[in-house]
């Protein structure tokens, strides 16, 4: 192995020298406790720490690291106290998930590090989104983030680059090329001779490096962090080097040919680099042992403590409370002047006004710029706020979401447009693991509204027309809104975007243009978690939303001998079960109406809930009614029987006369 020292000075030598030392002894003390039972699982990086350390040392404390799982030396680079790395591993609460989560998934502002999710690719997506934060607010910064070469076969990896590359954001992709994904080998992984070749396809800068000499990483990355923040840019980084041990410690080595593990065991970067100071005279036997008691002595005291730490507790109202970062809901009231509005200017304006009242809030989505969205929602947006903030995207729903998820860790807010809610499926990795876990995993708020245009009755057909609120309000850590009248859906919108916390904001858009309601002018917001009475009666409680609430008025007008209570839920979760409580205790009956299918919907939850707790109070069986058990279909004669309206007003006949 060639080192070239270049202008490097002595202490960053031993610096580079000892950075690389402290992983690899930490590791190494693992590798024993492992045994011993003492921890539960290692994903080791020995042999590649020259990346993590030359690439961590690179950069400056303030610039964001999002590492993968073999990077405990981004980890010791940025000097965290070990006792709180293996309180973490341990999952104790001095650690940085307080038991939530394990090994390397984890966050902290404090040092500027991002952490993975177990499904690798949507880390890279961050990465844009944490440095598209920095070049609006026009830092000169430079966030890198991590890759095996496994996961750059991941839609995610491409979506990142390709946004990166035509955002021209400053960010250092490294891949990590160490020979095998798990037991793939990489020749079953892609079929190119190097990864960094893919950059050209995105019209973006790479380099080679190799990853086992520590000099060659540090002198390289110094280098392009330099250039990075004089001329914010991407640039792809291809690590040549190898995985020394299995990809986590019970997997083993068997289909590691034998071969490739000497050859590539002579290239272990902390011994090569050793060698080398020794003969330049910067190390001696001496110093090198005691270099390595010093951190042996810092490893054991901190071991020491983390072990001395008792075992998180349980405690079922702290772990509730912590799913959702706090919010204090501040009602802002509306002003007097009210205008005749349609359900699409009601959100185009809530919009407008959350995005003069919010300086670093950030609207992205396919074509919402110039042209204002399919929708129109952001029309005339542009010359308002620029295009620096009204953002058209390349159509990658992962993609945006995560970016959008590196913008709120950064500090900004971000609202993303699906152009239909169908296409959240390509973004939802993203949505319930990464942003509706976060706060609950490490504390970090993902401060994100997805619009979704949603619904049928439009004869849009199977991939147009889905209600797919019930895909989030199965999920621990989302918030999910869903107006049927456009006072409400302005006031929410502003709500969702004052939340720190992710929200699936559900616009029916068979409402957008053929609901009009009286909309304050000003600014206003609605709080989350109460329903609205839409209507009162004595005799039969109707729990709907969205759509639904129309479809039900219909029916009542039709019917005016039904005395019913008509309850808009207006926002799925937080749901406001105590007003159909309530209702249900009045009426002794009630009919749910939802638009989606029925199996695993809201619909069912809340009989199930009022079974359980107004039993007593029921005079009938609950009875729930939503569409066929199919997909949305196109022409008109199918998807009008598709759809309950028909149905509902049957059944709710058959309640009532129960
Ligand atoms: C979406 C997803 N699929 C599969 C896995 C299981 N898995 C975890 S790591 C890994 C191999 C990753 O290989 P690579 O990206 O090269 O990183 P390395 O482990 O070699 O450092 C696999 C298959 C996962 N975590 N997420």
């Amino acid at each position: 192995m060639r080192y070239h020292i270049g202008d490097l000075d002595e202490q960053r030598l031993l610096d580079l020298y000892t950075g690389m030392l402290k992983p690899r002894l930490i590791e190494e003390k693992m590798l024993i406790l492992l045994r011993q039972g003492k921890v539960s699982k290692w994903f080791s990086g020995i042999g590649q720490e020259a990346i993590s350390v030359g690439v961590t040392q690179a950069l400056k404390e303030t610039e964001y690291i999002l590492p993968m799982h073999r990077n405990l030396g981004v980890f010791t680079s940025r000097n965290i106290p070990l006792y709180r790395l293996f309180a973490q591993w341990q999952g104790k609460q001095s650690g940085f998930t307080q038991g939530r989560d394990r090994s390397f998934h984890f966050g902290t502002q404090e040092y500027r590090i991002v952490g993975m999710i177990s499904h690798l690719g949507p880390q890279l997506g961050v990465a844009d989104g944490i440095a598209l934060a920095d070049m609006l607010r026009r830092k000169k910064r430079v966030t890198a983030v991590f890759t095996g070469e496994g996961a750059t076969s991941e839609g995610d990896f491409h979506e990142a680059l390709n946004v990166a590359s035509v955002w021209n954001l400053p960010v250092l992709f490294c891949i990590e090329n160490n020979g095998y994904g798990l037991s793939t080998p990489t020749n079953e992984q892609y079929n190119c001779e190097n990864l960094a070749e893919r950059a050209k396809g995105y019209g973006m800068e790479s380099r080679i490096i190799d990853g086992n000499n520590i000099l060659e990483v540090y002198t390289k990355i110094d280098e392009l962090c330099k250039a990075i923040r004089r001329r914010p840019r991407p640039v792809l980084v291809e690590f040549k080097t190898f995985r020394m041990r299995g990809h986590e410690e019970a997997s083993g080595t068997k289909y590691v040919p034998e071969k490739l593990m000497k050859e590539w065991g002579k290239k272990d970067p902390i011994a090569n680099y050793e060698a080398f100071l020794l003969e330049e005279g910067v190390l001696t036997p001496e110093k090198i042992e005691q270099l390595k008691a010093d951190i042996s002595e810092e490893i054991n005291e901190n071991l020491d403590k983390a072990f001395e730490e008792s075992p998180v507790s349980f405690n079922e109202t702290k772990e509730l409370n912590e799913v959702y970062h706090p919010f204090e809901y501040q009602e802002v009231n509306p002003n007097s002047e009210t205008k005749n509005t349609r359900f699409v200017d009601a959100i185009s304006e809530g919009l407008e006004q959350s995005m003069y009242r919010h300086n670093e809030l950030i609207i992205m989505g396919q074509d919402i710029a110039d042209y204002g969205g399919v929708f129109k929602i952001t029309e005339g947006f542009v010359p308002k706020f620029g295009k620096s903030r009204v953002r058209n995207t390349p159509i990658c729903e992962s993609g945006i979401v995560s970016a959008a998820m590196g913008l709120s860790i950064n500090g900004m807010k971000a609202v993303v447009e699906m152009q239909f809610a169908d296409f959240v499926s390509s973004g939802f990795n993203p949505i319930v693991n990464y942003l509706a876990k976060v706060h609950y995993r490490w504390n970090e708020k993902a401060d994100v509204v997805v619009r979704m245009p949603c619904g049928g009755g439009v004869g849009a057909g199977p991939f147009h027309s889905q209600t797919n609120e019930a895909w989030f309000t199965k999920t621990p850590g989302l918030k999910v809104v869903y107006p049927s009248s456009p006072y409400d859906a302005k006031g929410l919108l502003n709500t969702a975007i004052n939340d720190p916390n992710p929200v699936l904001f559900f616009e029916h858009k068979g409402l957008y243009r053929s609901v009009y309601g009286d909309v304050p002018t000003d600014y206003y917001t609605l709080p989350f978690g109460k329903a609205h009475v839409v209507k009162e009666g004595k005799s039969i409680s109707i729990v709907t939303f969205g759509a639904g609430v129309h479809w039900a008025l219909e029916t009542l007008q039709k019917h005016p001998e039904i005395d019913a209570d008509l309850i808009d839920l207006r926002t799925l979760q937080p749901l406001d079960i105590e007003a159909v409580f309530a209702s249900v205790k009045k009426t002794g009956k009630l009919i749910i109406l939802q638009e989606d299918t029925l199996f695993g919907g809201i619909a069912s939850d809340i009989s199930a809930m009022v079974m359980e707790e107004c039993f007593q109070y029921l005079d009938a069986p609950v009875k729930r009614v939503g569409s066929l058990e199919t997909p949305v279909p196109f022409a008109k004669a199918l998807e009008e029987n598709y759809l309950p309206k028909k149905r509902f007003e049957q059944v709710l006949l058959d309640l009532y006369a129960y």
